[in-house]
């Protein structure tokens, strides 16, 4: 049959390399998604013709019957799975004027928000909320990026944008498996190791791209502060350093070198279990193979000591003179004729008398509050915007707040909106999470599907997708690059479904909390029009333009700071760090053993003697997303744990047994994987999973306390990283065995 076939521009959201695709649109239904041919950076940006296969299943996920079309209102108790359909407008004014009663009653404090891994325009969100005069926002952000963003305003007064460039001869993978992370940066790794470029990569386990490395480090987990420190030291005592850089441009060296000298290799290698040899082969690689690129990923950034982990890899590019040149760690900074994501948020909004009441920020400081205001200033002198989202890089603190809405101190939270998130399966301890949510007067969840987390709501809101919307993005406002895209599909089809942007709520809720005069823009592609303005585009007129639509990509310029220094108090490379001593946190990185470890309790490593980490990431899932997608579940039926041989022996478990895996905390069972590139002594699980085929309502709750890795992982704040309150996810101790069937 032929008919009329349309392509529209959209951006993929199913992971962060953020994809510009082409959807195919027949007759007004969607095909498929495929290559987007107009892109300037052409295929290096679009892996889908080489085989990303959620993009392939686009079609099969937006028609799913399961998909939300309607707002639906709790009809029973919480957790009852009894449901009523409403209009919108019902919604709308339901939620409101509950949000009012509570903002009457305990403040606008009591209200807060879960938000996810950055897959929608959040800008939007962290404006209603200023606005509301709630601190209270909180997500993944301690854990997700956040620590990159803020640890790079810290030292560097900008965040290193992670490329590989034509000219990078050496890669350094710190705790990220790129291939799955950035999968357009994983092509680029790989060309440039054809063409003869260094590539280390630093993880417990023999991932992909470990296998092609010329050198794998492979440590214990936790041990990271540890390990970089000592290749600083080996740099250092080799006078591998770029002196020059060092002594004009960075700032405490004396100091740096005097920490570094106690983490001699040597001891460095009892720590880690990576031999002293291959830790001073690996510096000496680094160092002398300029220009050298880096990144690291969620290996880093989960860890207990994520943030002096990460400040001691940071100082890596500083020292060997990798910062802010071609083929290096680039600075890019802001868009700057783009109004940004972060300017949209308002920030300035938020009285400083409810930014002192943000849950958390008193103890970790510095993806709070008060390191953004420390930060603010220097970073806004060199680029004159802050990068990065507030709400993400600056959140409440969420174990905090969670321990808030169950005890009511230091004072109480009675509503959440969870939007683009699933805390039910991606929030650390499970158990506390679901007491938490449970015991709110309003819980409102805005998602695609009927989650875990979306079964304990009083309201769930079906949300338009990345098809059905226009979209800015700026790279979480780190890169001076932009890019868009119009709606490829319509949110709302007469008679079929009626769902809303993400937009369309925080305008709408905010219409009727008196914020009007905020909400000039009736939609989403009036909100970009006012965003593009200074460009001198509307959206469509960006889409239309002729040369690369919907791109602007100004020319990438090198050592900025020669003219303008850094961003940070010094105006210099942060080595010993001003913004980390001012706010009473040790100025230079020191290793400190996880408190759940061999080493520092013996006594629980008797009863739990293997090493846990959860969450490596795995294809074709995403999260907790795509378990109800077919052809994707098909490939990937079950969670997987990873066991070495050997242990799995011992304990007598076979490759396909399922078994259970146990911490302090609680257990789950998933399917052993035999898999050898991995320590004895160490066991990996997946994270992400519920089952949306097994029944919604309690105690079922979609399966989410049978293999979800957050029923183990722990969220005290007492164990939390001392300078940003992220939780630990990788590093817990655990023991496995046989789930028995008789
Ligand atoms: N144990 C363990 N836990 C982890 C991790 C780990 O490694 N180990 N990783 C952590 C990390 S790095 C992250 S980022 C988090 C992720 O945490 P989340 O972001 O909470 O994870 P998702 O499963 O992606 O949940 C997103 C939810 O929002 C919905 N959604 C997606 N896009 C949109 C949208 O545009 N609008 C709306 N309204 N809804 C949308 C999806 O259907 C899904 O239900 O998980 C963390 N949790
Ligand atoms: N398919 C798929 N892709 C995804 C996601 C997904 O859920 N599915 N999630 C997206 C999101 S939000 C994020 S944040 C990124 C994260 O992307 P990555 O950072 O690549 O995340 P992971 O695979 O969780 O962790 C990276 C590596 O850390 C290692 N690791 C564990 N413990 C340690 C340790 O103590 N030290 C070191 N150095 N390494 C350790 C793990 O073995 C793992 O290989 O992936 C994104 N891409
Ligand atoms: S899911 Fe695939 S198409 Fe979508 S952004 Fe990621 S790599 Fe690109
Ligand atoms: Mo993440």
């Amino acid at each position: 049959m032929s008919g009329k076939t349309d392509t529209k521009k959209a951006i993929c959201m199913w992971c962060h390399s953020h994809c510009r695709v082409s959807a195919v649109i027949e007759n007004g239904r969607l095909v498929r998604v495929e290559e987007d041919k107009d892109h300037p950076w052409g295929s290096l940006f679009t892996p889908i013709t080489k085989g990303c296969l959620r993009a392939r299943a686009a079609a099969e996920w937006f028609y799913h019957p399961d998909r939300l079309g309607y707002p639906l209102k709790r009809a029973g108790e919480k957790g009852e799975g009894k449901w009523q359909r409403i209009s919108w407008e019902q919604a709308l004014d339901e939620i409101a004027e509950n949000l009012r009663q509570i903002k009457d009653k305990h403040g606008a404090e009591a209200i807060g928000n879960t938000s996810g891994t950055g897959r929608t325009h959040d800008e939007y969100r962290d404006r209603f909320f200023h606005l509301l005069g709630s601190p209270n926002s909180i997500g993944q952000g301690e854990i997700c990026w956040g620590p990159h963003i803020t640890a790079g305003h810290t030292f560097f007064g900008w965040t290193p944008f992670p490329v590989v460039r034509p000219e990078t001869n050496c890669i350094l993978a710190w705790g990220g498996g790129i291939p799955m992370y950035l999968p357009p940066l994983w092509h680029a790794s790989r060309k440039a190791m054809r063409r003869g470029a260094k590539f280390i990569v630093v993880d417990p386990r023999r991932i992909e791209s470990a296998e092609k490395a010329d050198i794998w480090l492979q440590l214990r987990p936790g041990t990271d502060c540890a390990l970089a420190m000592g290749m600083i030291n080996v740099i250092i005592s080799e006078g591998l350093y770029d002196k020059e850089f060092v002594d004009k441009w960075c700032h405490g060296f004396d100091k740096l070198a005097e920490r570094a000298q106690e983490y001699a290799p040597e001891k460095v290698a009892d720590i880690t279990w990576v031999p002293a040899e291959k830790i001073k082969e690996a510096a000496r690689m680094y160092a002398t193979n300029k220009p050298a690129g880096s990144i690291q990923g969620m290996g880093v950034e989960h860890l207990p000591n994520s943030m002096e982990a990460l400040h001691a890899r940071f100082i890596l590019p500083a020292i060997t003179g990798n910062i802010d040149i071609k083929g290096g760690d680039l600075l890019e900074g802001p868009p700057v004729k783009v109004i940004t994501a972060k300017e949209i948020e308002l920030a300035e909004k938020l009285p400083p008398e409810q930014r002192k009441k943000a849950l958390g920020a008193d103890r970790f400081k510095l993806m709070a509050w008060p390191g953004y205001e420390l930060l603010e200033p220097n970073v806004k002198r060199v680029w004159g915007k802050m990068g990065g989202d507030v709400a993400i890089e600056f959140p409440a603190h969420a174990p905090t707040v969670y321990r808030a809405i169950i005890t009511g101190k230091p004072y109480p939270v009675r509503a959440m909106i969870t939007l683009s998130s699933n805390p039910m399966v991606t929030q650390a301890n499970t158990k506390l999470v679901f007491k938490a949510l449970k015991s709110l007067d309003l819980y409102v969840v805005m998602d695609f599907w009927m989650t875990p987390s979306a079964e304990l709501a009083d309201y769930v809101l079906p949300a338009a997708s990345w098809l059905e919307r226009p979209h800015i993005h700026d790279m979480f406002g780190t890169s001076k690059t932009v890019l868009a895209c119009e709606a490829a599909m319509p949110s709302s089809v007469e008679g079929q479904y009626h769902r809303k942007r993400d937009y369309d709520l925080w305008r709408e809720l905010g219409i009727r909390l008196g914020q009007e005069e905020y909400w000039p823009w009736k939609t989403l592609e009036e909100a970009y029009d006012y965003r593009l303005a200074p460009l001198g585009y509307t959206l469509k007129g960006f889409m239309d333009k002729k040369e690369k639509g919907g791109f602007d990509i100004p020319p990438t310029l090198y050592k900025k700071y020669e003219k303008t220094g850094f961003g940070t108090p010094t105006r210099k490379v942060e080595l010993y760090s001003t913004v980390l001593e001012e706010l009473g946190y040790d100025p230079l990185p020191r290793y400190e053993e996880p408190h759940e470890s061999p080493v520092s309790n013996p006594e629980l490593a008797r009863e739990y003697p293997l090493i846990l980490i959860t969450g490596g990431r795995f294809n074709p899932m995403y999260h907790s997303e795509h378990r109800q997608i077919e052809s994707l579940r098909k490939r990937h039926p079950d969670p997987i744990m990873q066991l070495h041989p050997k242990k799995a022996e011992e304990l007598d478990i076979k490759d396909g047994d399922w078994v259970w895996i146990e911490t302090p905390r609680g257990r789950i069972r998933q399917r052993c994987r035999y898999f050898e590139g991995m320590d004895p002594r160490v066991v990996h699980v997946q994270h992400g999973w519920w089952f949306p085929e097994l029944p919604g309502e309690e105690p079922w709750l979609h399966g989410v306390w049978m293999s979800n890795a957050n029923v183990l992982t722990d969220d005290d704040p007492e164990h939390c990283n001392k300078i940003n309150g992220g939780w630990p996810l990788r590093t817990a101790l655990c023991k496995v065995y046989k789930v028995r069937t008789y």
